[in-house]
Order: structure tokens, then C-alpha cells, then sequence
């Protein structure tokens, strides 16, 4: 990697989400695109909220990830501070499944977008290829990277399960 400023932040409430966030970080890192963690709770941190995100754009960031759980105003708040993309992950939670994420996030007043994930790992997994996707507009050294990252998986399906008759 030549650029080492970090292109993509993945943001989250709380370290209980780094279980899940952690699969947008290891693609991020599976296709060679810089990018950081941090925990900055909507609830709890406010003010790391709005000096982190005030500053994104200025810190080379590109496009912002942001997983939460519950009453998961996080990824809202996240887009309502800036214009760069945002996308939301719902977290899997013990009390309603994630169905409290999933709808706490999904549901932005017009004109404050989030681009909302599948709840959980897939979620996370997809947030961290669509940030790909984006970067690889301008950049071809990304672009190549999602492709042979897209193929490599695609080849990999087998044509019959396993122990068919
Ligand atoms: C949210 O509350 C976090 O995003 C997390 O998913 C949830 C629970 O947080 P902890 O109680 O595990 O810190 O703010």
C-alpha cells in the first residue's frame, strides 16, 4: 500500500459491536484498502461524534461506516454531520434480534440518507464492499481488487453440494 491515509472509518457504539464490525475491517484489509476503527458512541460520546466526523473529510476519509445496536442513532447522526456516504450496520441484539437496529437506522427523514445493510455480519461484510465500490470509482488499483476479489469468490461456488448422491 503506498497511501496509508486511511480512505474508510468504520465507526461503531460501543466495543460490543467490534465483533461484527471487525468483518467490514477484514475485507477492507483482504483488498488492500487503508482505512481505521473507532468506537464513538452517539449516546455516550457526543462530542467524539462531532469532532470525529467534523473532520473526516479534512482526514482524507472517504466514506464512512457505522455499525450500532438498539436504539442505534449512530449511522443517522453519522450522515447528519456530513456528506461524505454513509453507510449503516445493524447489530445483531439480544433483546429484539436486531430488528430495533435495523429500523432505528433504516428509517432517515428525507434528505439525510444512510445507506442501510443487512442486519449483522453480512451487513458488515457488504457495508465494507459497497465503500469499496465507491473507492474504486476513481481508482483502478481498488477496482481491480473488488474485481479479482468478486471472481475469486464466484469461482469458488461449487456446482454441487456436498455429499449429493
Ligand atoms: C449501542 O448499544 C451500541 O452500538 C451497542 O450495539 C449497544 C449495546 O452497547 P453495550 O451495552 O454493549 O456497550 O449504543
Amino acid at each position: 500500500m503506498t497511501d496509508t491515509k486511511p480512505s474508510v472509518g468504520i465507526i461503531m457504539g460501543s466495543q460490543s459491536d467490534w465483533t461484527t464490525m471487525r468483518e467490514a475491517s477484514e475485507i477492507l484489509c483482504e483488498l488492500e484498502v487503508p482505512h481505521e476503527s473507532r468506537i464513538i458512541s452517539a449516546h455516550r460520546r457526543p462530542d467524539r461524534l462531532a469532532e470525529y466526523v467534523g473532520s473526516a473529510r479534512d482526514n482524507s476519509l472517504r466514506v464512512l461506516i457505522a455499525g450500532a445496536g438498539g436504539a442505534a442513532a449512530l449511522p443517522g447522526m453519522v450522515a447528519a454531520l456530513t456528506t461524505l456516504p454513509v453507510f449503516g450496520v445493524p447489530i445483531q441484539t439480544k433483546a429484539l434480534g436486531g430488528m430495533d437496529s435495523l429500523l432505528s437506522i433504516v428509517q432517515m427523514p428525507r434528505g439525510v440518507p444512510v445507506g442501510t445493510l443487512a442486519i449483522g455480519g453480512a451487513g458488515a461484510t457488504n457495508a465494507a464492499l459497497l465503500a469499496v465500490a465507491v473507492l474504486a470509482l476513481d481508482d483502478s488499483k481498488v477496482l481491480e481488487a473488488l474485481k479479482n476479489w468478486r471472481m475469486r469468490r464466484n469461482a469458488a461456488l461449487p456446482e454441487e453440494p456436498n455429499n449429493s448422491p
